[in-house]
Formats: C-alpha cells, sequence, structure tokens
C-alpha cells in the first residue's frame, strides 16, 4: 500500500520536513481525540453564522475541514489523500464513496480509523443515511443530530451500550483537498441569496376580491398561475398547525419520506421526522410527502377541507363550476390527489409537471415557499426530458440547481419572446397558489424547522380536453395509482372516467371531447415528437454532457428522474418522471 514517493508542489514555500513535523503532529493529535473521547475535537468546527439577520444562515466551513480542489495549489502536498487512500488513491472521490457504499457499518467504521483522508470519506453524510435506511428505513428509528448517530442510536437501542452513546463531533482536518466533499456541503450549507428571492412575477389577487368568476376567467382558462393573498389564514389549520398540535394529532403514525438521492424511503414519525428538520443538514434532504394523512389523521383534514370552500370558492370540490372531477371516480379509486407535505430548510420539490395533467392547489401552513415557473413547452436550464417525456432528466439537486444554474435562469427572465419567460414568487402561511397545468416548477422551502404545506390535484372544466387527451395518448405516463390494488389502473382510467362523466356531466363531456379533438391546448404537450423543444439544436451539446454526467451519478446512486421508484406519485423530490409531450 505504500505510495511512490513523488515531488509534491511547494508553491507555499514551506519546508517539507516542517509539513512532514506538523502533519504528525497533527495525527498525534487526532489519535489523542478518539482516544479521549468518541472523537470529539477540543477545537470543533464553527458553529452556523447567520449572516444576513433574516434567518437564512450559512453554514460557511466545512465540518471535517475539506476545501475545494484548487486550493492544492497553495498547499505543499497532497499526501493526506496519496497516503490515506493507498492503492485507492487512483480512484477519485467520487469512486471511492462509491466503493464505501458496499461496505457494512463495522467495516465504515473501522475505516474512519485508518488515515485521516478515510476520516473525511468515510463521514459523508449520505454513506450513514443510506446505511441507515437500508437497516432502519422501514421500521423506523429517532434520527439523532446526524446520520451516523442515528445509525449508531439505532444499532444500541434497547442495549445497556446505549448509556454511554455521545454524540459524534467531527474533527476538522487540514490538507483535505476534494471538490466532491466540498461541493456535497456546499449543497446542503448555501445559503439562501437575497437575489433568489427578489423577483416577484407570477400575478397575485386578495382573497375577498377575487370572485369564481374572475378565477375562473382570469387565470384557470388562460392557464396561468396566481398567489391568492388572505385565502387560508382563518383555517384553523394556519392558526393550530404548531409542532406541538401536529405531534399530538399524528400520535402513532408513520410517514413515509423519500429522496431522489436516497436508495429507499424511511418512514418517520412526527416527532422523529422534527428532529431530522431541526439538525439535518443534507444536499437532498428526505420530504415527507403524505398521501394518507386525510386517512390516518382525519382531524388534519377538518382543519382545512371546510374552509376551504368559504375562503376559496373556486377551489371547492364540489363546486357547481365541475371543479375536482376525477372525484367521480370514488375516494382510493381516483389518481392520488391530496398531500401534507413537510420539509426542513434548503428542502423541496426539483423542477416537474404535475402528473395526469392536472391543475393543482398549494397553500404553505408553516414556512415561506420559493416557486420558480417555467411555461408549458419550455424546459428550465439545466432539465432534459426526454424526446417521448417518458423521462425527466435532471442530474443535480435542488440546491446544485441554484447554485449553478442560477445566471442561465436570470437569463430567460429577459428573452424576447415574453412568452418563454420564467415566473417566480415567494408564497407566505396565508397565502394559496394556484398551479397551472403544464407548467414546469421547482419549489425550495425557506424557513427553518419545519415547512408544513397542504396541496391538492384536481381536474376541472378547464383541463378536461387536455387530461382526456394525456388518458388516451400518454397511458405510459399516467400515475398516483400503479402502487394502490385498489385503484383504477392506467389502462382503465379513461374509460371509467368518461362513463362517469358521462352519467354525472354528460354536456361537460361532450364539450371537451371536441375540444380534445383539435389537438392540445397547452404547448407542454404536443403530438408530433419533432415538435420537442428540448430536440433544438442548441440544447443538443449541453445535453449530451449532462447526461453523461447524469450516467456517473447513477453509477454512483443518484437515479435518473424517472427512475425514480416513486414513480407513482407527485412527490418524490427530485424523482420526477411527470411528463412533457
Ligand atoms: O414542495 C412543494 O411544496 C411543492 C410540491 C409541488 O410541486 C406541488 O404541490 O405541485
Ligand atoms: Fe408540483
Amino acid at each position: 500500500m505504500a505510495a511512490p514517493k513523488r515531488n509534491y508542489p511547494q508553491s507555499n514555500g514551506k519546508d517539507p520536513k516542517q509539513q512532514k513535523r506538523r502533519l504528525r503532529q497533527l495525527a498525534r493529535e487526532a489519535g489523542e481525540r478518539a482516544y479521549n473521547g468518541n472523537g470529539a475535537s477540543p477545537n470543533p468546527p464553527p458553529l452556523p453564522k447567520e449572516d444576513d439577520g433574516k434567518g437564512l444562515g450559512t453554514l460557511f466551513s466545512h465540518p471535517y475541514g475539506a476545501l475545494p480542489y484548487g486550493n492544492i495549489f497553495m498547499s505543499s502536498s497532497d499526501a493526506v489523500r496519496q497516503n490515506g487512500l493507498g492503492d485507492m488513491r487512483c480512484l477519485n472521490d467520487e469512486q471511492v464513496v462509491s466503493v464505501l457504499q458496499f461496505v457494512g457499518a463495522k467495516d465504515l467504521s473501522n475505516a474512519v480509523l485508518s488515515s485521516r483522508f478515510l476520516y473525511v470519506t468515510g463521514h459523508h453524510e449520505e454513506l450513514w443515511r443510506d446505511l441507515t435506511l437500508r437497516k432502519f428505513g422501514s421500521t423506523g428509528f429517532d434520527f439523532q443530530s446526524s446520520w451516523k448517530d442515528t445509525y449508531v442510536h439505532a444499532e444500541l437501542k434497547g442495549r445497556d451500550e446505549l448509556n454511554i452513546f455521545c454524540e459524534h463531533k467531527p474533527i476538522s482536518i487540514d490538507g483535505i483537498y476534494s471538490d466532491t466533499f466540498f461541493r456535497s456541503w456546499l449543497c446542503r450549507s448555501f445559503a439562501l441569496q437575497d437575489s433568489w428571492l427578489a423577483v416577484n412575477t407570477v400575478c397575485t389577487e386578495n382573497a375577498k376580491d377575487l370572485t369564481t368568476e374572475r378565477f375562473l376567467s382570469e387565470y384557470e382558462e388562460k392557464n396561468i398561475p396566481v398567489v391568492v393573498k388572505g385565502a387560508t389564514t382563518f383555517w384553523p389549520a394556519s392558526q393550530k398547525w404548531d409542532k406541538d398540535y401536529l405531534l399530538e394529532q399524528t400520535k402513532d403514525v408513520t410517514f413515509r419520506a423519500t429522496s431522489a438521492v436516497a436508495p429507499l424511503p424511511a418512514q418517520f414519525t412526527m416527532e422523529s421526522y422534527s428532529n431530522y428538520c431541526d439538525s439535518a443538514t443534507e444536499e437532498a434532504p428526505l420530504y415527507l410527502f403524505d398521501r394518507t394523512f386525510a386517512k390516518s389523521c382525519p382531524t388534519l383534514l377538518s382543519d382545512f377541507a371546510g374552509p376551504l370552500k368559504n375562503s376559496c370558492p373556486f377551489f371547492d370540490d364540489e363546486a357547481a363550476h365541475g371543479h375536482d372531477l376525477f372525484s367521480l371516480l370514488g375516494n382510493g379509486k381516483r389518481p392520488d390527489h391530496r398531500w401534507l407535505i413537510i420539509g426542513p430548510k434548503r428542502s423541496g420539490s426539483s423542477f416537474h409537471i404535475d402528473p395526469n395533467c392536472t391543475h393543482a392547489w398549494n397553500a404553505p401552513i408553516r414556512g415561506r415557499k420559493r416557486w420558480i415557473f417555467y411555461p408549458p413547452g419550455v424546459s428550465p436550464p439545466g432539465v432534459f426530458p426526454s424526446s417521448n417525456g417518458d423521462d425527466v432528466i435532471m442530474p443535480i439537486s435542488l440546491a446544485e440547481w441554484f447554485l449553478s444554474h442560477w445566471n442561465d435562469h436570470v437569463k430567460q427572465r429577459s428573452n424576447p419572446d415574453k412568452s418563454r419567460r420564467p415566473l417566480e414568487c415567494t408564497v407566505n402561511p396565508g397565502e394559496i397558489l394556484f398551479v397551472p397545468h403544464g407548467w414546469w416548477h421547482c419549489v425550495l422551502n425557506l424557513d427553518d424547522g419545519m415547512s408544513v404545506a397542504l396541496t391538492q390535484n384536481y381536474v376541472s372544466k378547464s383541463n378536461l380536453p387536455d387530461v382526456l387527451r394525456f388518458l388516451s395518448k400518454r397511458p405510459q405516463q399516467i400515475s398516483g395509482c400503479r402502487d394502490r390494488r385498489e385503484a383504477i389502473q392506467p389502462d382503465e382510467l379513461l374509460d371509467k372516467f368518461m362513463a362517469r362523466m358521462e352519467e354525472e356531466r354528460p354536456a361537460l363531456l361532450k364539450n371537451a371531447l371536441e375540444e380534445s379533438k383539435k389537438g392540445w391546448q397547452c404547448a407542454a404537450w404536443v403530438d408530433d415528437v419533432a415538435e420537442c423543444t428540448v430536440a433544438k439544436k442548441e440544447d443538443k451539446k449541453m445535453k449530451s454532457s449532462v447526461l453523461e454526467r447524469a450516467r456517473m451519478k447513477s453509477q454512483n446512486g443518484f437515479t435518473f428522474a424517472g427512475d425514480s421508484t416513486e414513480n407513482d406519485s407527485k412527490g418524490s423530490q427530485s424523482g420526477f418522471s411527470f411528463s412533457f409531450l
């Protein structure tokens, strides 16, 4: 395993002997710290710093001391890596992490003791998250302040050793130059920039001034988003849903949370998920997207379902204007349509189009949400739908999208063709957002603690022609029913829906079928694949490099959006396959 002798750059002018002495000293100190108590460092890394007074904090240094690779040129050596990896040094850092993904908890714990570089690599949060989810994901676990502690805690549960369990404290190591570790850290701890929140181009209305007629004619029929202010302020949900209430109402219930980059979903109690939201820092946090809460926690449903009819009559499920036509299929049989969404700061939904050609509303109850919309048929930067629309590739996390595609996004704001410009807004508790069908959107949760929201998807008169066309032309993209036996399956959905419409709303059906024959009314879907905007020449070069990256990431455990195991619901965080075309 001995590394070959090499001359390392001496750019900082330090004496190599002195350097060696320093490293030996460091190793001795690290050994002493490990011996003296669970690896606790006498010099813990800097604590999170609130830098702008608005609660949008920055964690500014990597807890294990990793620096971007470029810093190596200011250093005298990369011996920490070379010596620490031995024969594995020919692998790049992502590959080293991939190798460690095959290692069990015991071996990983031993690996972290074998060198400073493996100490840092072996504490990569995602490795311990995956071990935890594989072993305890389906039975549940109490989230501690890190995934490693969570694993150890779950493993020791019920055993005497739990009494001597103490929190792991990272040791900051000199000489770790790694874009892999630094980028991942940046993506979980970046400060939310003021400029990301500065532009608000989505229309707004006051609930008291917005009649159903105006909502339908000015927004739903034109298929444009709108934020309705003061719409949910008096919902019992808005008044009551603090942490204690949610814990009380959800006792004995577990919720599923997923992340497109995690190998498996996790079952959380609300208490454990709340702890997770308070302390987890991950690039793509597990997002609680629960479609069963109305059944498992009926009080939560009653805290908004009735009041919605009064405060937002245009979203009333039973309104005469034919809102929520899928309800004719019957509860349980219809595709999933209602979700409780909870996540920590920086969690959210990567770019997607909502399922089955539906419209939606989304109401944040606790915590603000930042929304970015791209019009139907205009792919957001960094997002590549396949030409048949079955798959959507967004090989990076939501965090990395903000960090790396922001400038492209800003350019799109001044696209000479106004109809291709994105729209954006921050939605606050008390407000409700209309999400029209076919629009791409991504959502970032902005505030500390648990962000809690409700969302419901629907088919109404305005999108019925497109929905009928979608069910007939894109059956492979139908979602929200495949993993539930009682639900109507994709091959029957169109027939059963038309039959129920024929019984209950024959005139509406007749009209919609006529319209539907004329073609798609929303540019998100076209019949001729050649017309697909993403196939345009200028996108091609970019697309192939992104595909290559996505391929590499998928080998390293990242998923293609279309590969999501959650191909069947709205909420798999960045694993969306909701379709285009
Ligand atoms: O993360 C969120 O709150 C947004 C979810 C979403 O995309 C939706 O409700 O359509
Ligand atoms: Fe959505």
